[in-house]
């Protein structure tokens, strides 16, 4: 039985649009995916919800810089007050021989926060991205205390998100705050494991420099896949993080007896560091049907993937990211925790 931490309040960020394909068209990343893994939760026995917690402006801190903290809380603001009726998107990058100075209209400040294009801020955007955080620092919290398992039901996700960058859907690293809380409470070592389709961007690049938390990452290779500019299996880590860095991308068509070795390898690394807590950035973007990814995991092989993690014994925290096949995130979804579950 999966507690879960999660909250209404991911209702307020719903925007109308996503960049896709040349034109606007109703984001995938959308309030019901959140609806369809409730359902499916509800309907496995996992009943038992609690509400976020607050995180500590101190907190967010550790991760995030705070001008881009800053920036988050304000951009809906001064794109008001720039006198712009449609939804929040930038429009102009600090591209190669420019400079990397933050501007002061918000035009400007868009593109130097954003990662990506597709995803539009609203009026309640941070306050749900906030919520979001809540989720898995209070999961993080329970397993803190005791607890074997919590599953953080977040959105909008976050593993794109890096100390000073939005995009891909996020805007807080939920599973990055979740780590940096499991330090702070007193762990020593935490280790990452990233199954979304797509690369961790965000989370590698804020733990690139550091050998206190193991990043692994699975996903579509950058070559084919977003985020394009990071997930390569050269990307090691960097200083004393060096060596604490593992990408496993893969080509399109790639089935689950292939991910399925991706994933022992990772697992293997997970096991030889011993972290005393394990956060899985958890995306069933992986998923055949999946409407903008190439892997072709069936709702089965996510039971198989849920209990080949619980054989490693750690306590774990899964944090929700990606998945948009919206009929069958929320069984594919419960399948890895229900695959986790079983195995004790
Ligand atoms: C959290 C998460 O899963 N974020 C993903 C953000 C992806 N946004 C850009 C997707 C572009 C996909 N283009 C693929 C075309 C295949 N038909
Ligand atoms: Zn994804």
């Amino acid at each position: 039985m999966f507690k879960t931490v999660c909250t209404e309040e991911h209702r307020h960020h719903f925007p109308k649009g996503e960049l896709y394909g040349g034109e606007m068209v109703r984001p995938f990343e959308c309030p019901e995916r959140w609806d369809y893994i409730k359902t499916a939760l509800i309907n496995s026995n996992h009943k038992e919800f609690l509400e976020p917690v607050a995180v500590e402006h101190k907190h967010l801190a550790q991760i995030h810089s705070e001008d881009f903290l800053d920036f988050l809380q304000s951009a809906w603001q001064e794109w008001q007050d720039a006198g712009f009726s449609g939804e929040a998107l930038p429009s102009v990058f600090p591209n190669r021989r420019m400079q990397q100075r933050r501007p002061e209209f918000i035009d400007g400040k868009l593109g130097y926060y954003a990662m990506a294009v597709e995803t539009a801020m609203t009026a309640g955007t941070w306050q749900a991205a906030l919520s979001s955080a809540g989720c898995a620092v209070g999961a993080q919290q329970l397993v803190s205390s005791g607890e074997r398992e919590v599953f953080a039901l977040c959105r909008p996700p976050g593993h794109h998100a890096a100390s000073d960058l939005y995009g891909g859907y996020c805007f807080l690293n939920n599973a990055a705050l979740a780590a940096q809380g499991f330090l702070n409470d007193g762990a020593s070592r935490v280790a990452i494991l990233d199954v979304d389709f797509h690369h961790g961007n965000g989370t590698q690049d804020i733990f690139y420099h550091r050998n206190d938390v193991l990043f692994l990452s699975l996903h579509g290779d950058p070559k084919d896949a977003f985020p394009h500019f990071l997930g390569y299996q050269d990307e090691t880590g960097v200083g004393e993080g060096e060596g604490y860095n593992f990408n496993y991308p893969m080509p399109p068509g790639t089935g689950f007896a292939v991910w399925r070795e991706a994933l022992s390898a990772a697992c293997d690394e997970v096991a030889k560091f011993s972290p005393d807590a394990l956060v899985i950035s958890l995306g069933v973007d992986t998923f055949e049907n999946d409407p903008i990814s190439f892997f072709k995991l069936k709702s089965d092989d996510f039971v198989t993937c849920g209990q080949q993690i619980a054989d490693l014994g750690i306590p774990t925290l899964f944090v929700m990211e990606g998945g948009y096949a919206v009929e069958e995130i929320g069984t594919n979804t419960v399948n890895v925790l229900n695959g986790f579950g079983d195995y004790q």
